[in-house]
């Protein structure tokens, strides 16, 4: 994991050739302290105080809990669209997956509560995003904390390396689609398992293969994570599905976040409706 853990300064920040180097080999780059302590209550504040996000959250149930999340489509000119937009988030995204053009595949908000939260099944995002007509794993996301993330609340937790084990075959398992589990258990006897503990402020960015994981919340402190995807021009989906085609991204400068006072502008988000998710549809078969 060391390899792949890289500080933050805003005064030499740039994606170097190491960075990209741990991406390819691990799958995921973790980076410390992009955001300020101002930047992460002005985060904390959009996503508490949005009235879209509650109207739109459902529950994913692991067979026993539930997290809640919600998913929009398009960032919008609000903080959590300013900073999806941000070359922090953005621009090192691409940066690390090669530099082509990526746009906004969708946002969301991953809410794990105290003592309630659900965990969720081993997978790929690739796993999903095959089944919306995505024809590479040019994708990635970008794991933004809320709040802090530790082994007691849920954290993040990813096999290092599996991205390059390509597409594994995803089923329904309960309420979410999984990895086929037989693959997954070779998967941790090969490769190094990774509890990734974070602080708010710092951020994941991880490669849409990368086999990840995260536990039920039996704890007291909540875990709420705010989550980017994205999506390269050149993997346009060949079909339309409840994320967005290509759309260009205007990324706006970092300095805009704590510039930025409009805690949530509804305007066309898009916000997805559970019943539409085509992945999951496409993906309901069991395991034999
Ligand atoms: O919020 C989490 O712990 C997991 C999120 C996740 O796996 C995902 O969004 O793909």
């Amino acid at each position: 994991m060391s390899d792949s853990e890289f500080f933050y300064d805003p005064a030499t920040w740039s994606v170097n050739k190491q960075m990209v180097e741990a991406y390819e080999k691990n799958g995921y780059v973790l980076v410390r302290n992009m955001l300020s302590e101002a930047e992460i209550q002005k985060l904390r504040t959009a996503v508490e105080s949005s009235k879209g996000i509650q109207r739109h959250a459902y529950g994913r149930s692991d067979g026993d809990r539930k997290s809640r999340m919600c998913v929009w489509n398009h960032p919008g000119d609000d903080i959590t669209g300013v900073l999806a937009r941000s070359p922090r988030v953005a621009g090192t995204m691409q940066e690390l997956m090669g530099g082509d053009e990526i746009y906004h595949y969708h946002s969301k908000l991953m809410m794990k509560d105290a003592k309630s939260g659900g965990a969720f099944l081993w997978h790929q995002d690739y796993g999903y995003w095959y089944f919306n007509g995505c024809l590479y794993p040019e994708m990635a996301s970008v794991f933004i904390p809320v709040d802090d993330c530790l082994k007691e609340n849920g954290c993040l937790q990813v096999l290092t390396g599996s991205h390059k084990m390509g597409r594994i075959d995803h089923k329904t398992l309960g309420e979410q689609l999984g990895a086929d589990p037989e693959r997954v258990e070779q998967a941790k006897l090969a490769l190094e398992h990774v509890h990734v503990e974070m602080k708010a402020g710092d951020m994941l960015f991880f490669h849409s293969n990368l086999l990840h994981t995260s536990n039920q919340n039996h704890s007291d402190l909540r875990r709420w994570v705010f989550i980017v995807a994205f999506n390269k021009k050149s993997n346009n989906p060949y079909m339309e599905h409840h994320h967005p085609r290509y759309t260009p991204l205007k990324m706006v400068d970092d300095s805009e976040l704590l510039k930025c006072d409009v805690i949530e502008n509804l305007e066309g988000k898009w916000f997805m409706n559970p019943t539409e998710d085509h992945s999951f549809k496409a993906g309901d078969k069991k395991f034999h």
